[in-house]
């Protein structure tokens, strides 16, 4: 789908969406959700970048959203890879090596504890936009990766899915990703890129993360819809609600009247649409809603 395209399709939302929010009043009281919370039996927790912000990771939209001179969501297609895989993979490995040196912070740490504590009496789903692996690296056990992970390429030829932590992914990396807006193009010969090692394949391998205009893997769409349409509680962590299709999810879960909570430190289109709203970093406002 084309760049433009895509903004006008963001626009209509957020200008459809926050005259909404601005009529619309949720509320901060944390010991009532916290009661609420108390008798969920199904409680699904739905992150996004904010969450790994305070890990250092830059989220997608707002000022750190740029790598060089380039939007990730721009370089976050078929597209651009299709024209530059040289330039969409020193992206990726400068955004592996961020990742890696990154540690969970506080709201991936509550998430993981209050999984560890009440994970026997309560289904507990952590249903994440991120790709960065924190979760996991926190102690998540249940969680749902919707876009893909940093750490796993794909093949593009024979298709197949590898988990892989090298550090640099290929020796032409080494040294590469800079987000310097001043460093212009990528001049990576292809055969230079990481290509799959399977005897009679040699196909080029790319991140396996889900970009812009690909559906997301049926199986992992059929999980997180499953969870999203049975919790009692939903808590939206950390994401701006403008990507499809996990903007819809929580939306839908308060529509048919699941108790939908919003951390983030600024309200977005889908706001008004829920019953809670605590603002502030999740680092923060997360363990507290999470402990007893
Ligand atoms: C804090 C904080 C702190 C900061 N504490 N909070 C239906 C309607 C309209 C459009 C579409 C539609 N269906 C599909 C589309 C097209 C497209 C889409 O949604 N476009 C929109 C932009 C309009 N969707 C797709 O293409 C999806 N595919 C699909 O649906 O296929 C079928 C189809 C295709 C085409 C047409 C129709 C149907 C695929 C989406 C894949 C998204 N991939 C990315 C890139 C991954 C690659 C990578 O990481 O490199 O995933 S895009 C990027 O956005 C990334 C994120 O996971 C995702 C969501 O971003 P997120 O997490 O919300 O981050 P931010 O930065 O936006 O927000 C951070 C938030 O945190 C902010 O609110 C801050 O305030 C907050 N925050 N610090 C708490 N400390
Ligand atoms: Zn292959």
């Amino acid at each position: 789908m084309c760049i433009s395209l895509i903004s006008s399709i963001r626009r209509t939302i957020l200008i459809c969406s926050f005259p909404r929010i601005m009529a619309s009043r949720q509320s901060s009281d944390m010991p009532k959700f916290k009661e609420a919370l108390k008798s969920a039996k199904e409680v699904v927790i739905l992150s996004g970048a904010g969450i790994s912000a305070e890990s250092g990771i830059p989220t997608f939209r707002g000022a750190g959203g740029f790598w060089r001179k380039y939007q990730a969501a721009n370089l976050a297609t078929p597209g651009a890879f299709r024209t530059s895989p040289s330039l969409v993979w020193e992206f990726y490995h400068y955004r592996r090596e961020v990742a890696a040196k990154a540690q969970p912070n506080p709201g991936h740490i509550a998430i993981a504890q209050y999984e560890a504590k009440y994970g026997t009496d309560k289904t507990i789903t952590v249903i994440t936009q991120n790709v960065d692996g924190l979760h996991v690296r926190a102690g998540t056990k249940n969680l749902i990766e919707l876009h893909g992970n940093l750490y796993k390429t794909r093949c593009t030829k024979c298709k197949e899915v590898l988990v892989n932590n090298d550090s640099p992914i290929c020796e032409a990396l080494e040294g590469r990703g800079a987000p310097d807006a001043t460093v212009v193009g990528s001049d990576i010969p292809v055969k230079s890129l990481p290509h799959c090692k399977k005897t009679g394949c040699g196909g080029l391998l790319r991140p396996h993360i889900v970009w812009f205009g690909e559906n997301l893997d049926p199986a992992v769409m059929d999980k997180a819809q499953a969870a999203m349409a049975t919790c009692d509680i939903c808590l939206v962590v950390g994401t701006s609600s403008v990507v499809y299709p996990a903007a819809m999810f929580a939306p839908q879960a308060a529509a048919r009247g699941a108790i939908v909570a919003e951390f983030n430190i600024e309200p977005t289109p889908a706001t008004s649409d829920f019953h809670y709203y605590f603002e502030g970093p999740c680092g923060t406002t997360l363990p507290e809603a999470l402990a007893d």
